[in-house]
């Protein structure tokens, strides 16, 4: 009878690994698609290891590079919760898919048996999403191959944007108890927001927003999602071509819009309407529009943190609930402006280093944390204990109460396991709505510093290595003090140098007092690479 160990190595004979060193990065596991099927099918081993370890909890395995152009796949891990994979375990995931035999493989896999003390007896259980690449169904089927050889049958929810798949596991995982997150189905999904967002604008209205969706899994999912909306708001979706899969964020798209702080060139804006961009995987999201004279505007994450922030505070304090701590969370990239806002505002805002999993992290430390990255990936978190006097307290006048409705949709509306583009694009639709602001109101809360953002191709990044939340390199050394230098020539100027962790290039962020400058700067910081 075959064993456990026959059924890895020969499942695994069938995906050779690549001539290549893999790492887990800031979202998994990036790169080119060919080279992955070795790497899926080990992250399957170590999605079934972890479930164990979780107590046979669900564990979910999202195939997808987001943002990335259509070339590259990428597969990430998510947690019980819905959370990124806690970051301890990245390790044995790059150690997985570095194993150099299928042999290896499995006596890897044993050994993470061992040192856990996972017990036979507890049964795995994961589940699967993919976005519209051509690339995703093989891995998919790798993924399967690697579960079913550990004897696991995976639930496979098919093509998905990534934070569906964060909300499916969280709701596999707490159905039946006193925090049952929801229905683990589209269906589910499509209603929890839906209902949360009608509640909010009813009697409201909204001028119509249009949706690039980079031509991902963001415009089906979205389509779907607009029909169980009222019509406070008319959504009209573009970019939405998955078949063609060389479109793909390909001129379009929330990373398209942010790096080159112009319109989609399919786009032509009328002036003062609302336009946002969702990545691939639709967990990103950026605003923007033109002016009376034509001009482009982003309202970036850094805009829709503050948006956030500001509105629940004060519905917060409108329905009477005291002593209750917001705080924002934002990463090297946030515009220096948007710091100075918050704070302004009397909020607290700390910079963590890139990648949701840091921000989710360092939100979890207040009532309602507000994190977002200046690329627009991000999402607003209740703990616990702050639902639970949300949901006990009394109001004491009409105008309190009608507050605290607000504010309980508020917290069905957003979905708190991660960054959703689709959950967001609600929530600010809610917020301008109330406010009745225009995109153009919205965008004077603060002015923008000027900045550019670069990507330079260097031979090793992984020689970059940083410090203070990534806004200093220490490494290769000396390199900092050239910036360091290059920035005080300039006013109010800023630049930073981190190694990519989803992409094979350094980025270089500056910002300055012009346009320019901000530009000049990024330019001679990035000649410091080569
Ligand atoms: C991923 C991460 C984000 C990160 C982005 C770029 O986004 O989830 O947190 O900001 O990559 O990361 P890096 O600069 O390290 O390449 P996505 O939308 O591509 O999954």
């Amino acid at each position: 009878m075959s064993s456990t160990k026959d059924f890895v190595i020969a499942a695994s004979s069938a995906y050779p690994k690549a001539d290549q060193t893999f790492q887990y990065g800031t979202a998994g596991f990036r790169m080119k698609a060919d080279l992955l099927p070795s790497v899926v099918f080990r992250v399957g081993l170590l999605a079934a290891l972890r479930s164990r370890f979780k107590g046979g909890q669900y564990v979910g395995v999202m195939i997808t590079a987001s943002h990335n152009p259509p070339a590259d796949n990428g597969v990430k891990l998510v947690d019980p919760m819905g959370e990124m994979l806690e970051s301890s375990w990245e390790a044995y995931g790059t150690k997985l898919a570095n194993a150099a035999s299928d042999e290896e493989v499995y006596e890897y896999y044993s050994q993470l048996e061992k040192d856990f003390n996972l017990k036979p007896d507890v049964q795995a259980q994961v589940v699967v999403g993919c976005d519209t690449r051509e690339s995703s169904p093989a891995l998919v089927d790798a993924l399967v191959a690697a579960v079913n050889a550990v004897g696991v049958k995976p639930s496979d929810y098919g093509i998905v944007t990534t934070p569906q798949l964060h909300y499916f596991v969280r709701c596999l995982n707490t159905q039946g108890t006193d925090h049952a997150y929801g229905e683990p189905s589209p269906e589910g999904y499509f209603q929890k927001l839906s209902t949360a967002y009608n509640q909010l604008m009813a009697g409201k209205s909204n001028s119509p927003v249009t949706v690039d969706c980079a031509n991902g899994v963001g415009g089906p999912q979205l389509r779907l999602l607009t029909k169980y909306l009222n019509d406070s708001v008319s959504v009209v979706i573009t970019n939405d071509d998955t078949q063609t899969f060389s479109k793909l964020n390909s001129q379009c798209g929330a990373d398209y819009v942010k790096t080159n702080q112009r319109l989609p060139p399919s786009t032509t804006a009328q002036p003062l309407a609302r336009y946002a961009s969702l990545d691939g995987d639709a967990d990103r999201i950026v605003y923007y529009y033109t002016d009376s004279s034509n001009v482009f505007h982003l309202l970036d994450g850094d805009k829709i943190a503050t948006l956030a922030a500001s509105f629940i505070v004060d519905l917060v304090r409108a329905s009477g609930i005291t002593d209750f701590k917001l705080g924002v969370v934002q990463t090297a990239y946030a515009n220096g402006n948007s710091t100075k806002y918050i704070e302004k505002l009397g909020l607290p805002v700390v910079c963590t280093p890139t990648g949701v999993k840091h921000l989710h992290h360092a939100a979890l430390a207040y009532d309602c944390g507000v994190y977002f990255e200046a690329n627009g990936h991000g999402t607003v978190l209740f703990s616990t204990e702050a639902l639970r006097r949300i949901s006990v307290h009394e109001p004491n006048t009409p105008a309190e109460k009608t507050a605290l409705t607000s504010l309980q949709a508020v917290t069905e509306l957003i979905n708190q396991t991660v960054g959703d583009a689709l959950s967001d694009l609600l929530l600010v639709e809610v917020i301008l709505a109330y406010k009745a602001w225009s995109p153009d109101q919205w965008d004077s809360c603060y002015t923008d510093l000027p900045n550019k953002l670069e990507k330079a191709e260097v031979a090793d990044r992984n020689k970059y290595k940083t410090t203070d939340a990534e806004r200093k390199l220490t490494e290769p050394e000396g390199l900092q003090d050239q910036i360091d230098a290059l920035v005080g020539k300039y006013r109010s100027a800023r630049s930073f140098v981190r190694p990519s962790g989803t992409e094979n290039v350094v980025r270089v962020y500056a910002e300055a007092a012009t346009k320019g400058e901000a530009e000049e700067l990024a330019q001679k910081v990035k000649a410091l690479l080569k």
